[in-house]
């Protein structure tokens, strides 16, 4: 990670707090900041006493012999325990009154739905863990998921848990090559796809790129293929096999493995800067006692309710908190398989009514996507369900936050911010909704066991509101357990900075409160004279501005101040910006901020390159605002159209 002598200057100001309604602390799980304060101080004096008590509520085969092994940077939680995801998120449901329940309510982009209770949904997971076993998988192998969002993917899932098979699922909107590359790196035996999904009224294909990533993927023996378009394939003779022809044939009797602690569930692979795939690992125990506590402490999940996360299974949110986080605590999960602006833009808010949604948990790029595209969406419906209200992936920019909590929330339900990675596994800095006050823009506090500080490059706490790089002093129960196949990366990236502490590659402040303020990620730091300015205050304040729909800015190379600012806007609706419209935008941001953050170049587009779990690819701005071109990865770009369409836009 690159780093500066020079810290990060904090200059946004933002001051509004609001306390956790009266009533919804009454009936929360945590219904105070001391019985927070006084939870979280146990949860880091104490941890292993704290992490045992709490570990006490999973079902264990074989109880641990010790709670943690810290050899850093090689953390085994609950060693010497035998365990299984699968078993806690379904059988122990089942002699309960939850066998009845939904658990999975799903909903197809063409409108199309089903219900699967916790009983339901054991069988078929039970089903697809004897077809696994019957094409050959077998504990510690590898298998690649690559479906829509479908609820055969949740049940993909627990049934390679189930048999102690490590997933690793694949997004959906990949490509060949992509795919081909996460396929060899983990030597999977096994891809389960579809022909394909729905989005925006038409297929997404994938059985094809599948296809043609199998041409160069010897460890794969077979292709389990779940028709969902219905549209024509050719099936490989030998190798693929039609979900329909052998799952529901299979028996409904599996029992679930008991699996080593430290057993790999699945790997997940995020996008570094380079082209090389890198695979996080995560566990068995640690990884569920984090989602599954994080879960019911940050959406303070109760019975009754019916929780909603939009992501897509194939980012981390979507394992932790679609799946494992909320099933193990017998939750009901909402799943859809679409867009968000199909067949109109209040699809979300038709699932919310219809499902009366009382817990919902979206992206900041989703958020700004609402607000473009107008409150009468959201006000054509009965949104009075729901009671509390997440945001993930980015800093959320006060403007979105109070945009969420005035037109999605009523001014009645919370905002947790939560701040997390692939790497982290679980929810690590956050509001608890009936105990913290928030403030628009900050994440918070640490959850329970989280050591988290900011810090100057040599790693000296740096004190209130002084910008710094964001580490975590202790290992947590679902942090990352390595890189596959590449442990010195693993040691590298995340351990080699601060040695025995996690580098998050953020940077943050925390203020007098003990609030932190993510500040975005370290590289995109941009240093105009000396002074370094994280982007996130900067497209705050260009946001900030009514015509302004969202903003990413980043540092060009300029020989008098080091970096100069180069922004991107996207506007509100479809008129061109009125003459003189960039002045206007210098001005506001010189009077929210200051003179130092004045952008140097703006230039408006229709669209900023982003990943497919929404997060704005700075990176290649970056080179487009340096060089005109972008010659870096961009395997990871969700529409290829848009750097077309902004290498045209002048500045
Ligand atoms: C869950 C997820 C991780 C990176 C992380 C941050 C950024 C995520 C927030 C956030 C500010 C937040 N996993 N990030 N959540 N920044 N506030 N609430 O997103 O591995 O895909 O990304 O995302 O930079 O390091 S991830």
């Amino acid at each position: 990670m690159s780093k500066s002598s020079i810290d990060i200057e904090s200059v946004l100001k933002e001051a509004r707090v609001f306390e956790p309604p009266k009533e919804f602390a009454a009936q929360a799980h945590i219904g105070s900041l001391e019985e927070y304060e006084r939870l979280y101080r146990q949860s880091v004096d104490e941890p292993e006493a704290f992490w045992a008590e709490q570990a006490e509520t999973l079902h264990w085969f074989r109880k641990w012999d010790r709670v943690l092994d810290w050899d850093p940077p090689h953390a085994k939680w609950f060693a010497g325990g035998q365990i299984n995801v699968s078993d806690n998120c379904l059988d122990r449901h089942l002699t309960t009154h939850r066998k009845n329940k939904a658990a999975i309510i799903w909903e197809g982009e063409p409108g199309d739905q089903r219900v699967l209770t916790y009983d339901m949904l054991h069988a078929e997971v039970c089903r697809c863990a004897n077809t696994l076993k019957a094409l050959g998988v077998a504990q510690g192998d590898r298998v690649i998921v690559y479906m829509p969002m479908v609820p055969e993917l949740a049940i993909t899932l627990l049934a390679c848990a189930r048999i102690g098979a490590t997933h690793s699922v694949v997004f959906g909107g990949f490509s060949a090559q992509a795919l081909e590359d996460r396929i060899n790196d983990c030597e999977a035996k096994l891809v389960v796809t579809a022909d394909g999904g729905w989005r925006r009224g038409k297929e997404v294909a994938l059985k094809p790129q599948v296809d043609a990533a199998l041409e160069k993927c010897s460890s794969v023996d077979h292709c389990l293929v779940l028709k969902r378009t219905g549209s024509d394939l050719p099936m490989v003779e030998g190798r693929d096999v039609w979900w329909h022809d052998v799952v529901p044939a299979a028996s409904a009797d599996c029992p679930a493995e008991p699996l080593d602690s430290e057993h790999p569930l699945y790997i997940l692979y995020t996008s570094g800067t380079t082209g090389k795939p890198k695979g996080i690992v995560h566990s068995t125990a640690g990884y569920l006692l984090g989602a599954s506590l994080s879960a019911k402490y940050v959406f303070d999940l109760k019975d009754e309710d019916t929780y909603w996360c939009t992501a897509d299974i194939g980012w981390v949110t979507g394992h932790s908190y679609i799946v494992y986080g909320i099933l193990a605590n017998g939750a009901t999960t909402v799943m859809y398989e679409g867009a968000p602006n199909h067949p109109g833009p209040d699809r979300f808010w038709d699932i919310v009514e219809r499902y009366r949604v009382n817990i919902f948990y979206t992206a900041p790029t989703a958020i700004r996507a609402f607000i473009k595209w107008g409150n009468e969406w959201p006000e054509k419906h009965d949104l009075s369900s729901l009671r509390l209200l997440g945001s993930v992936g980015e800093p959320i920019n006060p403007e979105a936050w109070m945009w969420y909590r005035s037109v999605i929330g009523g001014d009645r339900c919370p905002i947790v911010d939560t701040w997390w990675q692939t790497e982290t596994g679980s929810i690590m800095i956050t509001p608890l909704p009936g105990a913290i006050p928030t403030t628009p823009g900050t994440a918070t506090r640490p959850f329970f066991g989280v050591v988290a500080e900011v810090v100057d490059k040599d790693g000296n706490a740096e004190p209130p509101e002084k910008g710094g790089f964001l580490v975590l002093r202790k290992p947590w129960p679902s942090m990352l357990r390595n890189i596959w196949g590449d442990p010195e990366r693993y040691e590298k990236q995340y351990w080699s900075d601060y040695p025995g502490s996690y580098f998050t590659g953020d940077g943050a402040r925390q203020d007098a409160a003990g609030n932190f303020w993510i500040m975005g990620r370290v590289d995109d730091v941009i240093n105009v004279s000396g002074h370094r300015l994280g982007t996130m205050e900067i497209e705050s304040a260009l946001v900030s501005h009514p015509r302004v729909a969202e903003a990413a800015v980043v540092g060009r190379p300029d020989d008098l101040k080091g970096q100069a600012i180069s922004a991107f806007v996207t506007l509100e609706g479809s008129a061109a910006p009125p003459p003189n419209f960039k002045d206007e935008l210098r001005a506001h941001v010189t009077k929210e901020i200051g003179a130092i953050a004045k952008p140097d170049d703006i230039r408006f587009t229709d669209a900023l390159p982003k990943t497919r779990s929404g997060k704005i690819m700075r990176r290649l701005l970056k080179e487009l605002a340096s060089s005109g071109e972008v010659k870096g990865d961009t395997t990871t770009l969700e529409d290829f159209s848009v750097i077309a369409q902004l290498k045209e836009s002048e500045e």
